[in-house]
């Protein structure tokens, strides 16, 4: 025995804290940690987390290999009944292990998450030799080795191990069998508070260990609220442990800000990132899990377990960050193109109260000339919680209400949870209940479980046919009261059960196909999710025509593979600077794990937030991926413009620099969509070779050219920055370029207005300077492009274009234009692959030269094509987009946007 068993269990510090916090406070509210379970609360991670098991092993005489694909039976030497059945496939840049009993007991697989076409292998196995005691496969700059006694799987990179399974020998699949007399305690039957989990397929759980050597970080395993670089779980040195990161889809009320205890969503993705490699492992497997991370001078080592399901664990073999991101969008999926009204700002609020306020609050963006683009309505806009209906009193008109606000370019998002009012006289549980599409409990009657509405039942989304007929319900004529202009927000879709243990659904419920709650728990939402998006996308058939219109569905649980079905967004934060700061690590944590549009509550969902925290809220999400002010229904009112002129003055900054950056977030939307490459990440994805960035979370890049540190502390006074790489970096506020010390850090002085942001030296970013008050008021609206010279005075970028909305870019109807400057020169061309079949009139009004060494007395800009000049101006020009004081601009040379050009620039000095 080794791993947990033996060490003291230490709690957290933090939650140390909270638990003492709650003895003395029992007043003030916080998350109850006692109504979750911790690793000794489950039995299966009690059995096995950490746990060594020295009988598995290969048997050598089962190997064979056919193409790709190696299969080998893995015995249990203390149990001749006992085979599994391993695979191993080789792809270009990934391997894949899969391990099962006979394929007729039923485990269950995930569906629906692995894309079809997985790539064509580029080396197979076919090319290794196999020996007596191990098989061996050179694929790309991998070398990986299975060893038969004990089974060990261990993958090098460029000469160097890099990751290893199982060389602690804690793998164990505890095999399904029969009950018998004296079987030990929690096998079949586990209580946690009063619920009883019946378990009647008994222990199937799975464990092993993973080791990362060399590597001191590793990331990712969302979703928790902690660190970015994961704290280790297990402290060797000390013999103790601490809670394990776990992965369950909780509705977790007021969560702390730094707890490896499960939350909304679980993507069992974990990247390792070290000088010259970066690696990642990804189990496909939706039941709970539990990990733990040791480190030592050997590297970081981790143990997982599920309590459920199969082994199906994927090896991504980088070498970069990018490669990793790309490896993964080929096995999940890359994420689904947004409408670009989606990524302006969001204005929500549980809830407005009715229409009038509705309009109200829209009158006053446009008073205050702040930009929005959606306005959300939380549950009390519905008839007693019944979805898809409206209170007659508080919205009599909502087609109409969504129509006046479509009229100015405003969309509406209502919110549709899955509880459903068990009414036999509401519409969807009159046809559900009728259609057996209820999950069942396990008596098999169908589930009632408490939830907003009182007694719910829960649709069975793991059957196709619930899928298809909750789709069939956003049709324009089945949801009265919709028109084309309303999109959806899922919430409590763990699924939130407010009677139920942990706060969710019983693990021994059964769903379609007699598969046990248990299995599946953590896709749930997902299949919720994505059901909810197909009728959004069947509606947009039926209104627009095939090209359609891209659905938006924001959900709060999310599993592997949600990327490809729309955003998600943090869960219930709160109003404290704490929460502010994690959401940092939270959001690039889920990036990592290929889903890139997410944000948290600005303003934090919990408690009342004061005009500084507003503003600094604000000023960070003008970088989130998604953007939306949220509060509770006990909270303040929180719009932009009450908290006084200073921060309404800051906040329509911020809101405002967000519209103006959003063809270039618009554009890594698209690198997302195309190779899965997180949109705001870590300074280490772009700058794999500086350890000094390898913990940093407090500072991120959104994408590869603009780098953001706000302030993130109460009072702050000053903000240290760390700058990586060689620079030049330049001050996105003044366009200066910033000199950090030889180890790249920088201290600045900060007030109110500040948000310390830095452009690289080397970059093209496409901007939309024009303040609009949506993203429709600004869809004819000319470009700028904003170019950020390198030390050799060069840069490129690129610039995605669509019409924002359909699928048409699927029919190759858009335009990626690639531009460069080199030796005064600036040119568009396609980027390199991209079709030129999409057209368009815009054009761009103005371009700014950010970091030319030589001040000189003229410039003249050129069309090299057609020999016209162009106006060029030094100085503060820009200013409106926050950007070059001390910048060349070159003013209207109104170039198309979607064409080949180049222009010169000459000095005359
Ligand atoms: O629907 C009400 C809220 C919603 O505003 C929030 O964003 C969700 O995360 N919902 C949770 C349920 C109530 C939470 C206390």
């Amino acid at each position: 025995m080794s791993g947990r068993q033996g060490m003291t269990a230490s709690p957290h510090p933090v939650i140390a804290l909270l638990l003492l916090a709650s003895i003395l406070l029992p007043l003030c509210a916080a998350i109850k940690m006692e109504e979750f379970k911790k690793c000794t609360d489950a039995a299966f991670c009690n059995r096995l987390l950490g746990t060594k098991d020295e009988r598995y092993i290969v048997d050598p005489a089962s190997v064979s290999v056919t193409g790709a694909k190696l299969s080998a039976k893995v015995l249990n030497k203390n149990n001749p009944d006992v085979s599994l059945t391993l695979t191993l496939t080789a792809y270009g840049s990934f391997l894949r292990m899969h391990v099962n009993e006979d394929a007729s007991k039923g485990r269950f697989e995930v569906p629906g998450v692995l894309q079809k076409d997985l790539p064509q292998v580029e080396s197979s196995w076919k090319k290794s030799k196999v020996a007596a005691a191990h098989t061996s496969l050179k694929l790309g700059k991998a070398d990986v080795v299975l060893k038969y006694s004990p089974l060990q799987l261990s993958i090098d990179i460029a000469g160097k191990p890099a990751m290893i399974f199982n060389s602690r020998q804690m793998f164990n699949f505890e095999y399904l069998r029969q009950k018998k007399e004296g079987d030990p305690e929690g096998w079949w039957e586990e209580t946690f508070k009063s619920h009883v989990d019946s378990k009647p397929r008994g222990p199937e759980a799975i464990s092993f260990d993973l080791s990362f050597p060399g590597f001191s970080h590793v990331y990712g395993i969302p979703e928790h609220a902690t660190s970015l670089s994961l704290a280790p779980t297990v402290d060797l040195a000390e013999n103790t442990t601490s809670e394990p990161y776990r992965l369950y889809n909780l509705d977790v009320f007021e969560y702390t800000a730094d707890s490896p205890f499960g939350l909304y969503g679980s993507i069992p993705i974990m990247w390792a990132h070290r000088l010259g490699a970066t690696v990642g492992a990804f189990w496909l497997n939706a039941a709970e899990m539990f990990v733990d991370i040791s480190k030592s001078d050997q590297g970081t080592a981790t143990n997982w377990v599920a309590e459920s399901g199969v082994l199906d664990l994927f090896f991504l073999l980088g070498p970069t960050p990018h490669q990793v991101s790309e490896q993964y969008a080929l096995i999940t999926g890359p994420s689904a193109l947004p409408q670009y009204f989606a990524l302006g700002y969001h204005q929500c609020r549980w809830n407005y109260r009715d229409e009038a306020d509705v309009r109200e609050v829209d009158a006053n963006f446009d008073k205050f000339d702040i930009p929005y683009d959606v306005i959300w309505l939380d549950i009390e806009h519905t008839d007693g919680k019944r979805y898809f209906t409206w209170d007659q009193h508080l919205f009599p008109h909502p087609a109409q209400l969504q129509d006046d606000l479509a009229s100015h370019g405003r969309r509406m998002v209502t919110i549709i949870d899955p509880h459903i009012k068990r009414d036999p006289s509401y519409y969807i549980y009159q046809e559900a209940e009728k259609a057996g599409y209820f999950v069942k409990d396990k008596d098999g009657k169908d589930f009632d479980g408490w939830c907003w509405p009182g007694s719910s039942s829960y649709l069975d989304m793991l059957n196709p046919a619930v899928r298809q007929w909750w789709a069939g319900q956003f049709a324009l004529s089945k949801y009265k009261g919709s028109t084309p202009s309303l999109y959806v927000w899922n919430d409590m879709n763990e699924p939130s059960v407010f009677n139920g243990p942990e706060i969710t659904m019983p693990k021994d419920n059964m769903h379609f196909g007699s598969v046990e709650h248990r299995d599946l728990h953590n896709q749930n939402g997902q299949l919720f999710h994505q059901a909810t998006a197909m009728g959004l996308e069947e509606r947009g058939r039926a209104v627009y025509g095939s090209d359609g219109d891209r659905p938006f569905v924001l959900s709060r649980a999310f599993f592997a593979g949600s990327q490809a079905i729309g955003p998600i967004w943090t869960g219930d934060n709160t109003a404290d600077w704490d929460h502010l700061r994690v959401s940092l690590s939270m959001i690039m944590s889920i990036g990592l794990a290929g889903l890139p549009f997410n944000g948290a509550d600005v303003g934090g969902f919990f408690g009342n937030v004061d005009a500084e925290l507003q503003t600094r809220w604000n000023q960070l999400a003008t970088f989130y991926p998604f953007f939306r002010g949220h509060g509770h229904l006990d909270t303040k009112r929180r719009e932009p413009w009450l908290f006084g002129d200073d921060a309404t003055r800051r906040i329509r900054d911020a809101i405002r620099q967000r519209y103006v950056l959003l063809p270039y977030i618009y554009t890594l939307f698209r690198h997302a969509n195309t190779s899965g490459v997180p949109v705001m990440r870590p300074l280490w994805f772009d700058f794999p070779e500086e350890p000094a960035a390898f913990a940093i979370d407090d500072e991120f890049m959104l994408g590869p050219g603009l780098l953001a540190a706000p302030v993130l502390h109460e009072g702050a006074q000053e903000r240290a920055v760390y700058l990586p790489g060689a620079g030049p970096w330049y001050d996105a506020q003044s366009g200066a370029m910033v000199k950090p010390d030889t180890q790249g850090a920088l201290k600045l002085p900060v007030t109110m207005d500040d948000v310390p942001s830095y452009l690289r030296g080397g970059h093209i970013l496409p901007l939309r300077e024009r303040a609009r008050r949506s993203t429709v008021a600004a869809k004819n609206d000319p470009y700028t492009l904003l170019v950020i010279l390198d030390g050799k005075e060069q840069a490129t970028g690129d610039l995605y274009l669509d019409d924002g909305s359909s699928f048409a870019y699927k029919r190759g109807l858009y335009a990626h234009r690639l531009f460069t400057y080199k030796d005064g020169v600036l040119s568009s061309a396609p980027l390199p692959g991209s079709p030129s079949r999409y057209t368009t009139d815009l054009y761009i009004e103005r371009i700014i030269i950010v970091g030319l060494k030589h001040k000189a007395a003229s410039y003249v800009a050129k069309h090299k094509e057609t020999g016209e000049t162009y106006t060029v101006q030094e100085g503060s020009v820009a200013q409106k987009a926050g950007i070059a004081q001390e910048a060349l601009v070159v003013r209207k040379p109104d170039l198309p946007v979607a064409s080949d050009w180049s222009l010169q620039l000459s000095i005359t000095k």
